[in-house]
């Protein structure tokens, strides 16, 4: 473990790959496997500042997805999160992190839960999170594992297994239909109702797919803030833009799962490169 500004980091070197997963947030920063580029798109302007989230990575957002409610994307990014495992094999590292609910948490959403943050770290990453509700009474959930992938060049980038229908979200929430493939020339924010369970990022200027399988979830997000709006973020870097993409395993719905006492949900998100 490491501390940057305050914030302790989980430095993993494993043969697989190299990784570091911030207790802030539970969030992890990066991820690189042997012999590869960077997956995991981190901002060279990140603000490693316990108030905030870090922009890039992988953000947990929950207990709810978006502005719904405050703070936007809920509060486990900003929260701090608990190591309670860790240990490896010839493939890889796994470490296990938790939160529960705290009369922080409850001043913000008033449910008990617990909630597990697992990370699978080798040659792929695979992220699952675990919520089960601690609590006397039903509640109910929605979030995202927000990852944020690194491209050589947002241009020369498509993406394909999103599905047609999406809410979009440059345009007020209107429902539209969309086709197989995904370039981008503009902005881009829009909540994928019926995704394959495979996504695929074409990297052609990196000669490489990252190719993203999730689970649990009932959508997922495309973001990319394009010129005007990333430049208007205090902590993205101008052309930064150019080199990221986000794609989101998501439960978009501040209701999507309900959760009776005793009962757990699971949301996940792997990824691994091919060529
Ligand atoms: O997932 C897409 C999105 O919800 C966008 O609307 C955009 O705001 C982005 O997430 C980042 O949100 P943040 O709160 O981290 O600035």
């Amino acid at each position: 473990i490491c501390e940057y500004n305050g914030i302790k980091i989980v430095r993993i070197i494993h043969e697989a790959a190299e990784a570091g997963i911030s207790l802030h947030g539970g969030h992890l920063v990066w991820f690189k496997p042997k012999g590869e580029n960077d997956v995991i798109w981190l901002s060279e302007k990140a603000e490693f500042d316990t108030a905030k989230a870090i922009r890039g990575g992988i953000p947990v957002c929950w207990p709810w997805f978006g502005k719904v409610a405050t703070p936007s994307h809920g509060f486990a990014r900003n929260s701090e999160w608990t190591l309670k495992e860790h240990r490896e094999n010839d493939q890889g590292v796994i470490v296990a992190l938790t939160l529960e609910d705290s009369d922080a948490t409850r001043a913000l959403w008033p449910h008990k839960f617990n909630n597990v943050l697992t990370f699978e770290i080798g040659a792929s990453l695979k992220v699952s999170l675990t919520s089960t509700n601690t609590d006397s009474t039903p509640w109910h959930f929605g979030g995202a594992l927000h990852s944020y992938f690194t491209v050589a060049d947002i241009k020369q980038t498509h993406v394909t297994g999103m599905g047609s229908q999406y809410i979009d979200s440059t345009q007020g929430g209107k429902h539209e239909e969309g086709g197989e493939q995904l370039h981008f020339e503009q902005e881009v924010d829009r909540v994928y109702t019926q995704p394959e369970d495979t996504i695929t990022v074409h990297d052609a200027g990196n000669s490489r797919k990252l190719v993203i399988t999730n689970s649990g979830h009932n959508s997922a997000v495309l973001w990319n803030p394009w010129a005007e709006l990333s430049h208007s973020m205090g902590d993205m870097a101008d052309n930064s833009f150019e080199t990221m993409v986000c794609v989101e395993s998501t439960l978009n719905k501040p209701d999507s799962i309900t959760l009776t006492p005793g009962e757990s949900h699971t949301l996940t998100t792997q990824v691994s490169v091919s060529r």
